[in-house]
């Protein structure tokens, strides 16, 4: 099968980050054989992840979800593939860390801490379309 490469947008999510997990993090995302094109670390400003998670608004979760974002350092990787933007999901595992699946970085290294929003160590797009506006929105 031929594929294109692509680009896709991984946050390490607040709690990645205090947990000192972002080595672990990239360590898997480059294990697996994805290249990573630009890094930074940044504190998140508000009107950022109200953009950026916009299709949440109005949710039960998403005021917990900003303000959990907001509550400390965040690290952003550029990283490139082919099939990178569905193979990073896959890397991550499903939301709910509890139940994501052992050998994923949500199933191997997160719990409930019994808070309102899902703390799951990271953020990674979900299509080429939110690749391409995420990336643009943390990037440029
Ligand atoms: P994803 O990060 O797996 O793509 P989304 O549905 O896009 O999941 O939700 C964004 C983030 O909001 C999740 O990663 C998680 O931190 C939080 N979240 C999603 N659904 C829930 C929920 O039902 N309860 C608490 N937190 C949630
Ligand atoms: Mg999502």
């Amino acid at each position: 099968m031929s594929t294109q490469v692509e680009e896709t947008l991984v946050l390490i999510k607040p709690d990645g980050v205090a947990r000192n997990l972002t080595g672990e993090i990239l360590r898997r995302i480059e294990a697996k054989g994805y290249s990573l094109v630009d890094m930074k670390l940044l504190q998140a400003e508000r009107s950022l992840l109200a953009e950026h998670y916009a299709e949440h608004e109005g949710k039960p979760f998403y005021e917990p979800l900003i303000e959990f974002m907001e509550s400390g350092p965040i690290v952003a990787f550029r990283i490139a593939g082919n099939r990178v933007i569905e193979g990073f999901r896959a890397l991550a595992g499903t939301t709910d860390p509890t139940t994501a699946a052992p050998g994923t970085i949500r199933g191997d290294l997160g719990r409930d801490w019994g808070v309102k929003v899902q703390q799951n160590l990271v953020h990674g797009s979900d299509s080429p379309e939110s690749a391409a506006a995420e990336l643009a929105l943390w990037f440029d």
